[in-house]
């Protein structure tokens, strides 16, 4: 036998680790394959409908999912848990301000709930929103409040084998094509996600929010960012982007929200904790629409629907998470699971992004049509190999076009495998890579799936499908 290497001596380089150590631990339970044969079954082959308990590797999500610091455990013990005014607040306002520049502060319970904070006072109906790919959620509150989703994302995006650098950019040829056809009065603002979920965790260049500013700025548009998960496309901007290698991550995270009239947070993710979301702005009179209508849907404005310990929690996490060695790490393992999986030649979108991988389910199953629901096959597969629990992000998550009822039909037919922060080591993501590799393997075997149900709204979170 040869001598064993390290991962990093098999690289030609010295070792990293992970900038933390770990205090508590939570076992994790491996079922069998007839176990799993019956559990996904019943969970009518959707993994949003299987039992946590019946999971081993849990790859559904990297949001709320995160472990939190001893720091965060013990801002918990200081919640201020008035209803009015909490101390807390004041520490999350302070956070938002410090870390994302954004001058006006609303907590809300999750990302959702600000979405539909600022989708119900931004948008009149008949208003377009274009914005660099859709997100499921985003898209839902901007077409309940009226107003129609336009992609004006790079062609790039929607091609899993393009390696560009910033396949999060918004085409500025697209938005000129848009105001042409609609004209500046017609288009609510400009959502901007970075980095983009649906893309693959894909990053937005400085360069590109700065020409959107601009573009902005010569027609009279607002521009605002899906914050969920900026700090790591700061990781890719110092990476990537001439100019920033020796700018710190905080900085740049700094810098890209300054070219923004405001945001909104799903806290769950970048901010390392399990739930919390916000809604930030410059504008005053915006701010005071987002706050009386907070108090309708989520709670007072100086909590969202959200405990004091809860907003602590956050506030600490903000700080925590723009650390260089933290986001160079996180953004490493998902890397590292990237890479084993690109060295066995397993169909995936490249570059790796920053929270997931996403396996690309066309390639991995070339014998199914879209119709045959080759992501949402995929992820049960992968269930049934090992216990891992993935998610659909193909035609099911696309849900149907409002005014023709059809299937939205994405170029994209994806199987993310979210990886939480802080949660797993890298021996978990060995078997992960190991298990994609059995599915793969095996992958001529597979015929397919038919959805039996389909419920209204954001369909992929309970259809349920049988085999073929
Ligand atoms: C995920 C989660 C949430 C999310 C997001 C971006 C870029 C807003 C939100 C909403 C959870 C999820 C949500 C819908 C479908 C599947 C999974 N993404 N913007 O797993 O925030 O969940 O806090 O309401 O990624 O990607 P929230």
């Amino acid at each position: 036998m040869p001598a064993p290497k390290t991962f990093g001596q098999q690289l030609g380089r010295r070792s990293w680790a992970e900038p933390w150590k770990i205090k508590m631990v939570e076992p994790l339970f491996m079922t069998d394959r007839p176990t799993r044969e019956r559990t996904r079954r019943e969970a009518g082959y959707n993994t949003f409908l299987l039992r946590s308990r019946d999971v081993y590797i849990d790859l559904l999500t990297d949001s709320g999912t995160n472990a939190m610091s001893d720091r965060q455990w013990a801002g918990m013990m200081t919640g201020d848990e008035a209803y009015a005014g909490s101390e807390n607040f004041y520490h999350l306002e302070e956070a938002v301000q410090r870390h994302y520049g954004f001058m006006h502060l609303v907590p809300t319970h999750q990302g959702r709930g600000a979405e539909h904070l600022i989708s119900r006072t931004v948008i009149r109906p008949g208003q377009y929103v274009p914005g660099n790919m859709y997100f499921t959620t985003t898209r839902l509150h901007q077409e309940m409040a009226g107003g129609i989703f336009e992609d004006v994302i790079v062609d790039i995006a929607h091609d899993p084998q393009d390696r560009g650098d910033f396949k999060g950019n918004i085409d500025l040829a697209k938005l000129d094509a848009l105001i042409a056809r609609v004209g500046a009065s017609q288009i609510a603002y400009i959502s901007l996600a970075a980095t983009v979920n649906m893309a693959g965790g894909q990053p937005v260049s400085m360069a590109n929010a700065r020409a959107v500013r601009a573009w902005c700025d010569a027609h009279n548009v607002r521009l605002f960012l899906d914050a969920t998960r900026a700090v790591e496309n700061a990781f890719f901007i110092q990476e990537r982007e001439p100019g920033y290698a020796d700018k710190r991550v905080a900085d740049i995270l700094h810098e890209f929200c300054s070219y923004m009239d405001g945001a909104w947070m799903s806290a769950k993710k970048d901010s390392l904790v399990n739930i919390g979301g916000w809604v930030a702005v410059n504008e005053w009179a915006l701010f005071e629409e987002l706050r009386n209508l907070v108090v309708v849907f989520e709670g007072l404005h100086t909590y969202g629907g959200l405990a004091g310990r809860d907003m602590e929690a956050m506030a600490i996490g903000i700080a925590e998470s723009v650390q260089d060695e933290y986001i160079r790490s996180r953004i490493g393992q998902v890397r590292y699971l990237g890479m084993l999986l690109e060295e066995w030649g397993i169909p995936m979108v490249e570059p790796v992004g920053g929270h997931a991988i996403f396996l690309d389910a066309r390639r991995f199953y070339p014998h199914l049509t879209q119709d045959r629901f080759p992501a949402q096959t995929l992820a049960a597969e992968l269930y049934l190999d090992s216990g891992i629990r993935a998610m659909e992000r193909g035609i099911v998550s696309a849900g149907r076009d409002p005014k023709t009822g059809d299937h939205h039909r994405p170029k994209l037919e994806l199987t993310r495998l979210a990886i939480p922060r802080r949660v797993y080591t890298q021996a978990h993501m060995d078997v992960v890579a190991e298990s994609v590799k059995a599915v793969f393997d095996r992958r001529a075997e597979v015929r397919g799936l038919e959805m039996v149900y389909e419920p209204t709204y954001l369909r992929f979170f309970q259809a349920r499908f049988e085999p073929r």
